[in-house]
This record gives structure tokens, sequence and C-alpha cells, in this order.
């Protein structure tokens, strides 16, 4: 396989400045007529091929200016390449006609049939496999589209942009013309057409335009839609009011379908989505299904502007519309939930899914260097460490100075594709400030780590903080210069309060020295407040001061970070006495800490919940020098037990302080926090082991009306030693729940693979084989095997067997969706973090797939990156 580097970009030597397709839908086979009006670019040679990316497209027949061209004036040089290989006038059309078969489209890239419906992925290089074309983010065109199909299986004709003329063709068979009067590069473009249900509203942009909106799915399922419309009308509100973005077109069109790689994609006015993220009524629905569908309704919405009308000029810039847009729908939801809130939410999936990818031999700066397959590089580093760089020009420039940066943004670039240098230097211009230094978070992989010294002169009222920075080897990169790092701080007195204005230190050196004068006491420092940096911190306290800080920070973000902190260091050390075979044991203050939170009345539930809630396995898994899966498993349990037993009757009365009716149906933000603090009792309360709250929890499972207090219990007692508990739990969510509804099946899939339980193993193994499961569903191959890769006491199993089942499931989905085989090998990634021998099983496995015949250049990148 080929890799692909950065700095090797050049412009092509044609654009292609019109895109106009004929696409004929017929059952088992599909035509695709593609014209495209192209002119050589200025300064190229008159010699220059052209060279079409064109896979697995049968080539009928290729038309130069109206004229069949013989054979011999094209040809297949490489691989995926159509070459013409006649002399070429400054500017001409080429048309090509080709066949192709999206009933057999298994990799979901191109033009696919899922269900009964046809749809479309072209992101990141899919658009070739629907018809020649330089299929290139910078190459932006306009697009007329006319597709014709069966009238009765396919009545909904769907593309981007404007519907400009429909009819009928007789003998069944009907058309639409759809025209899109924005340039965009190929990776927009999206067709549609099926069998479909849909609802309609409209918005009134501020400007007094009428937006025609619609969502579409299959029938059984319209009446799932009506949140994702109530969130695209609120998104499209937010953006004209935060960044002054209006929609730019008359129709924005959603279309919901079962097979989808990823979440959703933002094609021009056509967006694509995965079920699982549009979907949502309340008794199919979890409060976080419901996050889950506003936030990436607001996501692909947000990338009309940061993404459509400014695209990327190659596939390396993709965090320049990525971690822009994640940024922005963070803030979003922020505004509509709790911005306290929603930053724990995104530091802890950074945390468990991004940190340790940048320390795995996968590491990669937000902006890559080099690929081997795009898709590969879709990853939590691009994606959410961009926004948190992103989310630092904020806290440098502040929310002002941010706004302008996007003003000039937008000015200098619409209409175009440029890079991240380009983002970064509208920043800096527009504020008149010095981003040099700051594109070293583009440059660089690794987190870096913070180390802070403090001291204080009581007689000078002067308190000093030596901040310092390092940053640990990365793939390619054996040293790393110092970053640019803005620090947010707060100086704490005895009664809680501050005691000089908060200020963002900008670390900018090795070692800096920051002074702040007129400090009356000896403060307690709350260092990254809001977590402003992407780092690591590490500064000597107590777990008294941590209990302080847990609850007198006026920072909400570092209340939490404190809490986190001292169940971090209790579960590290009770890990140590697991493996010498020592007594655990659990420090009062933590419980004493932990009794504070629960008692609290007046605090926002969910702050409450996660205040309570432990760091994931994974983030746990990141402190280690070591990773031991059954000893921290077995820390994690200790703690939960002990605190269990010693907080018993406060779990008791806050579980049942936060019992809601069941209707009417609320998801306010204080019915979703009492919901997600009652379960986190009931958690705790179930790690006694106990007749009393088995039956607690069974209950609940049993008779819930809410999807989420459902999901909770069940997924407790999935992994329950109570055979008959678990068995009734699991049984009663499958015949009342989960029959015959795709999304509720992935739950009750994901909760059987990830449970501890001793038979986990061969159950997921039985799991592959239920009637409801497919392995060409990439819903349900997450919600098996996906989750089974993240079961860290069963995947781990030390006989390797997790490891060799894992690997075989690879394989067999590899022949059909090397996207899809590619995500799950990356779970073999962070190998080199767990013990001799299971670094060896894993190596064994990871060989095992190099060495396979035909394995996808996808998979084989992971893979062969893994083991570097
Ligand atoms: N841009 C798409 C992702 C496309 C995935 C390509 N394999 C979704 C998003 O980030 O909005
Ligand atoms: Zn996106």
């Amino acid at each position: 396989p080929v890799e692909k580097f950065r700095k090797d970009y050049k412009e092509p030597d044609y654009w292609v400045r019109n895109v106009d397709l004929l696409i004929q839908i017929h059952d088992g086979q599909t035509t695709v007529r593609g014209k495209l009006s192209a002119e050589r670019r200025k300064g190229a040679q008159e010699s220059a091929t052209l060279r079409l990316d064109a896979e697995d497209v049968e080539v009928v027949s290729v038309l130069l200016n109206g004229k069949e061209l013989s054979s011999s004036d094209y040809h297949f040089p490489e691989k995926d390449v159509l070459e013409i290989k006649c002399g070429l006038p400054d500017k001409f059309e080429l048309e090509t006609v080709v066949k192709i078969k999206p009933e057999d489209n298994t990799q979901l890239s191109g033009l696919y049939k899922s269900s009964s419906m046809y749809c479309t992925q072209c992101e990141a290089e899919g658009f070739r496999r629907i018809t020649p074309m330089l299929d290139r983010p910078d190459v932006m065109a306009k697009y007329k589209v006319r597709i014709e199909a069966d009238q009765k299986s396919c009545p909904v004709l769907l593309s981007n942009g404007n519907l400009v003329s429909k009819g009928e063709m007789g003998e069944g068979r009907h058309f639409a013309e759809w025209e899109d009067p924005f340039p965009k590069p190929s990776y927009l473009f999206a067709v549609v057409a099926g069998d479909l249900g849909s609802i309609k509203d409209t918005f009134t942009t501020r400007s007094g335009r009428k937006v025609a909106l619609e969502i579409f799915s299959e029938h059984a399922n319209v009446d799932q839609l009506d949140w994702a419309m109530q969130s695209l009308k609120d998104s499209m509100k937010w953006d004209e009011e935060r960044f002054g973005l209006e929609y730019d077109l008359d129709i924005y069109n959603i279309v919901a379908v079962n097979d989808f790689n990823m979440g959703a994609m933002e094609n021009k006015g056509l967006n694509v989505f995965n079920t699982a993220c549009v979907l949502a009524k309340p008794s199919t629905a979890t409060d976080s299904d419901y996050e889950r569908v506003q936030g990436v309704i607001a996501h692909e919405y947000f990338h009309n502007w940061t993404g459509n009308r400014v695209t990327c000029r190659d596939w390396f810039q993709l965090t320049l519309k990525e971690g822009l847009t994640v940024f922005r729908d963070q803030q979003f939801s922020a505004d509509m939930t709790s911005e306290a809130v929603k930053r724990i939410e995104d530091v802890r999936i950074l945390r468990a899914a991004q940190f340790p990818q940048d320390d795995s031999p996968m590491a990669h700066p937000i902006r890559p260097e080099s690929y081997i397959a795009m898709d590969n590089f879709y990853t939590a580093t691009v994606y959410n460490k961009g926004a948190e760089v992103i989310g630092m020009y904020q806290t440098l420039l502040g929310k002002e100075g941010f706004r302008k940066g996007m003003d000039l943004y937008f000015k200098r670039h619409d209409g175009t594709a440029v890079t991240c240098d380009d983002f970064r230097a509208a920043m800096a211009d527009a504020n008149g400030v010095d981003l040099e230094q700051f594109e070293r978070w583009y440059t660089q992989a690794g987190t870096p780590t913070v180390e802070a010294k403090a001291s204080y002169s009581a007689d000078k009222q002067r308190f000093e903080l030596v901040l310092s920075q390092s940053c640990g080897p990365s793939p390619g990169q054996p040293t790393k210069q110092p970053y640019h790092i803005p620090v947010r701080v707060g100086l704490i007195g005895k009664d809680g309060k501050d005691l000089v204005p908060e200020r963002v230190l900008e670390l900018k050196e090795a070692s800096q020295t920051f002074v702040f004068e007129g400090v009356k006491e000896e403060p307690v420092v709350s260092l990254l407040r809001g977590f402003s940096a992407p780092v690591n911190v590490k500064l000597p306290r107590s777990d008294e001061e941590l209990a302080f800080l847990m609850a007198n920070d006026q920072d909400s973000f570092n209340r939490w970070e404190a809490g986190q902190e001292l169940f971090t260091r209790s579960i590290l050390a009770n890990v140590k006495a697991f493996q010498d075979g020592k007594d655990m044991e659990l420090p009062q203050v933590i419980v004493d800490a932990a009794k504070r939170t629960l008692l609290l009345e007046d605090i926002d539930k969910s702050l409450q919940a996660y205040a309570l809630t432990l760091p994931s396995l994974l983030t746990l898994g990141a402190k280690m020098d070591v990773i031991d899966p059954d000893a921290l498993v077995a820390a994690c349990k200790f703690v939960k037990e002990s605190m269990a037993k010693k907080l018993r009757a406060e779990f008791e009365t806050a579980y049942k302080s936060n019992q809601l009716p069941s209707e009417p149906f609320r998801n306010d933000a204080d019915a979703v926090g009492r919901r997600r603090i009652k379960n986190v009792c009931l958690d705790y309360l179930m790690a006694l082991k106990e007749d009393k709250y088995t039956k607690l929890c069974l209950d609940q499972a049993l008779q819930s009306t809410a999807m989420t207090d459902l999901v909770a219990a069940t997924s407790l007692l999935a992994g329950s030693s109570d055979e008959a508990a678990r068995k009734q739990a699991l049984e009663n969510f499958y015949e009342k729940h989960a029959k015959g509804n795709d999304l509720i099946l992935c739950k009750w899939f994901t909760m059987q693979a990830m449970a501890d339980v001793t038979t986990s193993l061969s159950d997921v193994g039985a799991l592959l084989q239920h009637p409801d499961f497919s392995l060409k569903n990439p819903n349900k191959c997450r919600s098996v095997i996906g989750a089974f890769a993240g079961n860290m006491k069963h995947f781990h199993a030390a006989d390797g067997s997790g490891y060799r089942w894992l690997t075989d499931r690879i394989l067999d989905i590899d022949k059909m969706n090397p996207q899809m085989s590619a995500r799950l090998v990356s779970s073999f990634s962070t190998f080199r973090r767990y013990d001799q021998k299971r670094q060896a099983l894993i190596k064994a496995e990871l060989e095992r797939l190099i060495a396979t015949s035909g394995l996808s250049r996808d998979a084989y990148e992971i893979a062969s990156k893994s083991l570097k």
C-alpha cells in the first residue's frame, strides 16, 4: 500500500468547474453518466494528462467534447486511476459512462443499498466509486444531478441543493433533477432514493428567508424524528446568534439510514444520518441518546459553514473542519444544557479515547503528516483534541476575540479550500497577536505534562508559580518543542473564595515563573480551570487539599477534577495492594468527601452524579506504568463496594428521593440529572451484591418506562452473579423493548458484551449467532464486537482468548467493510501499555493480521503502524 505525505501537496493539473450527472438506478445495476467541465490549471504543462480517480466502476465509454474516445485513448495505469492519454484542449468536457452495483457495496462507501433505500457516503474518497472524478477536496465544482428510478420502490429522490424538475417517464419509472448553486468538493455530494416517510417544518432566518426543513426515515420510524427537528431549529438559531452565520439554501434535508459507518454526514443541503444519531422518542431513547442526537444534528448543521462554505485544501487538514465543528457543537450543547456538565463529559471522552491514542504507536498530530487510508484518520485526535486546540484559541483571545477571528476567516476564505495555517492566521491577524508558536499543536503529537511548583511569601504577600512543560516522544518525533499553553488559574483562600482575580497564564517556555502580588494569605491553587488545555497536570497535593477543592473551588470543572484525582489515587494505591497480595483500603477523606457531595441540597444533579462516578478504566489505565486489567477491575470494585458499605443509607435516600413519576416523560436538565444520580446510587448499591438491592434493581429493570432507567438497571444485572435475576432482566428487556427495534437491540447486545461475568466470551460468541445480529450492519458490529473490545477484563483475558476472538472477527469483517475492520484493529494499538505476556499475545495477533493475504489497506495501516 502507498503512503501519502502532507509535504507532497500539489495543485491538480486540471480543475473541474461543473459536474453533470445522470444516475439511472435499476434493481441490481446502476448506470452513471458523468459529464465534467474541466480546464487546465494556469501554469500546468500542456502535455499533462488527466488522471481521474475511479474505483470499482466498470467503464462503458469515455467521450471528449461529445466524441467517443477509442479505447487506446484511455487506460488504467494503476489501480483506481483512469487516465486520458490523448491531447486535451485548455477547456473541455469529459464524459464517462460507468456501471456500478450498489446492492453489492458492503463497504458503505460510494452508492450503496441500506435496507430498502439507496444512499451515498462520499467522504473521504467515496465519490470515485460512483463516477470517475478528480476526487479531492480542493477541486470544487457546481453539481447538477438527474436521478431516475422505479417509482414504486423509490418514490423519494433526493440530492444536494434545489429540486428543479421532476416527472414520470413511463414504464413505472420517474426522475428528479437537482441543482446545487454552491461549488463544492465531491465529498459533499449525496443522493438518496427510496420509499421514505418524513416530517416537515420551516425555519425563518434572521434576514427573513424561509427554509423548508424535512427529515426522512423509513415509514416505521417517522414518530422518532421530532427531537431531531427541534435540535435542527435550535442549531440554526444558535449559529446566527453566536457566530452570525445564516443558512444559505432554501431546503435542508436529513435522511436516516440503518447502515452507516460513522455518525452522520454533512452533505450540502442533504445530510445523511446513522439512525442512531437521529431517531429518538421517550420509549426508545436514553438521555444520552437525546444528547447525542442534539449534538450530531448541530454538528452536521454547523459544517455548512465550517466545512462546506470553507472546506479543506487536502485531507491532512481534516481537523480544520472537524476540530472546529466539534468545538462549535460542544459550545452549542453547553448553551442548551449546562456548561459545566458538558465540559466534564467532553473531558471524560478526551481522556478515555484520545489520551491513550496519543500515547500509542498510532499517535499523530491533529494534522497528520501521512496516511495510507484516509478513513483511518477520522480519529479522537483529529476530532476531540482538534476541538481542544480550537478551544485554546478562545481561551487565549476571549470569546469576542475568537469571534473576530472567525469573522475574518469567513471574509477571507468563503467559497474556497484552505489549510489549518489559514485558520490560525485569521485568528492572529484579527486580534493582532502572534500565534507562531501555537502551530506546534498542529505539528507535534503526544499529551504534554505541565508540572507546577508553588511558593508563598507571607511578608511580601506574593505567590509564585513555576510552571514547566514536557512531552514524551511520539512516532517519528523523539523530542518536542515547547507548546503555547493557556493555563487558567485561581488562588483560593481559606474561606473558599478567590483571593485575586482568575488569570490565564500563557506558558510558552520549557519553564516559566508567574508572580501574583497582593495575595493576603497562603492560597490553595486551582490549576487549569475548565481544563484550559489538553495536558496532564502534576502538582503535589495532600488528599485534604483535594477534598477542600472538591468542596470549594468556584470552578465547577475543577471541583469535579479534584474528586477524580482523589478516586484515582485511591484506586491506583489499591491496584498496588492487590498486586502485592495486601489488603485494599479506602481512605476516610474520600468517604467523607463523597458523603458531603451526596448530601448537598441545591446542586445540579448531573454534577453530583459525575462527582460520584469513578474515572473510566481506560482513563485509569493511562495513568499506570503497566496496565493490569485484573488488578484494575478488582480495585475499582473494591472502592465502589467499600464506599457503598459506608454510605449505604445515603445512597438509598438519594436513590429514592430522585425518583420521578413515569408520566409525563421529561428530559429537561433536572429530570436528566435525577435519573443520572439515581442510577449512580444504584450502581454503588449493586456493588454490595445483596438480595435487597438486586431486587430493587430488578424492579427498576422490569417496571421503568424511561429508557435511561431500563438500560441502567438491566446493564447492572447483566453483570450480576445472581443468575436468575440476570436472566429475567435480559429476557424482559429483549421481549418488551428490544425485539423489532434495531437501535434497542444494539443496547441489549452492548450490555451483554460489556458485562463482567465468567461466561463473557462465550456469551458474545452466542450473540453473533443471534437472529437479530448482522455482521453487515456497523451499529450491530460495534454493539457486540466493539463493545467486547472495551471489556477490560474479558477482552484482556490472560490466555489471549479475547484477542484471538477479535482477530477472527476482524478478518470476517475486513472482506466486507474495511473501514469497520480497521476501527476494530485499533483496539490493539495500545498493546505496549500491558504486561509482557499480553504484549506478546497481541503482537502475535497483529502479525497474524498482517500476514493475511488480501487484508485491506485500511486494516493493514492500523496493524502495521501499531507494531512500530
Ligand atoms: N464528516 C463526516 C465523517 C466522514 C467519515 C468518512 N469516513 C462526519 C462528521 O464529522 O461530521
Ligand atoms: Zn464533522
